[in-house]
């Protein structure tokens, strides 16, 4: 790796894009394209794995492949436990013509599944790709959660769900192991969906949503005061007994109320 960079370290991000390297070409000589079969109307597709694993920008990236094979897809926000989480996924079918279910954050996961199996059937929607939770801090937790949004998905149809896609980030290495062991056991998985083999993978701060840059302390400074209300902003120049209250708990994520980790 060193090769013509004499004297240059080499980072993590170098290594995570080798590792992906060789991960893609592993799995070039058994990767199985997922279809579609059209008897099922909707095509069910739970798309689940581990926070960060990329599960949201992958059914981004399939709905996106299935619009432009002229299906109607919708997509349904089954991670309700992130506010963050659902807009996420209302951006993805915005940019690819994808209908919408959602329910409010904190919603149960397991209600929004049947009613978007059972919306989809009313929409006459080809393939239904569900979004879920990936918390992994407490696993009978989500077990449970899991369990219980595939029994209810199969009270509206029984064959349902027709793919359970797990996604793995490519650069995890070994745990990737213990992830679809978990999985497999809570959910029946029938795919694996590799994600980052791109190897650019940005490093994610574990507190932090969308998997953000770690960024300095004067970055953050910065732009909370940018995302001041302008009053408040203003103050800055006004004498100390003139200024108004500070807005406290403005930049707080709902993350951080939840203690949301990877
Ligand atoms: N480089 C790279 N980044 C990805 C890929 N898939 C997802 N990501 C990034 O990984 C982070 C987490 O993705 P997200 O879809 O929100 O994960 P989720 O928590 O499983 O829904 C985001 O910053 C994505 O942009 C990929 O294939 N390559
Ligand atoms: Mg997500």
């Amino acid at each position: 790796m060193r090769d013509g960079r004499y004297d240059a370290g080499i980072s993590p991000q170098d290594v995570k894009a080798v590792v992906a390297a060789e991960v893609e070409k592993v799995l070039a000589g058994v990767a199985q394209p997922l279809t579609i079969e059209t008897v099922h109307k909707p095509f069910v597709i739970l798309v689940i794995g581990v926070n960060g694993s990329g599960k949201t920008t992958t059914i981004g990236k399939l709905a996106a492949k299935f619009r432009a094979e002229g299906r109607r897809v919708m997509l349904a926000a089954g991670d309700t436990f992130r506010a963050a989480a659902i807009d996420q996924l209302k951006i993805w079918a915005g940019r690819t013509g994808a209908d919408f279910i959602a329910r409010e954050a904190g919603a149960d996961a397991a209600g929004l599944a049947f009613d978007a199996v059972a919306a989809a059937k009313e929409h006459n929607i080809d393939v239904l790709l569900i979004d879920t939770a990936g918390r992994l801090q407490n696993r009978t937790e989500l077990m449970g959660e899991l369990q219980k949004v595939l029994r209810v998905i199969k009270k509206v149809d029984a064959t349902a769900p027709h793919a359970v896609l797990l996604v793995l980030d490519a650069t995890v290495g070994q745990n990737a192991l213990s992830q679809v062991e978990v999985f497999q056991k809570m959910a029946g998985v029938t795919g694996l969906v590799m994600t980052k083999l791109d190897g650019t993978a940005r490093r994610r701060h574990p507190g932090r949503d969308r998997g953000e840059v770690r960024r300095s302390g004067a970055f953050h400074r910065r732009r909370r005061k940018r995302r001041r209300p302008v009053a408040v902003f203003r103050a800055r120049f006004r004498p100390r007994h003139r200024r108004p209250g500070r807005v406290k708990g403005f930049h707080r994520s709902t993350d951080d109320k939840y203690g949301y980790t990877r």
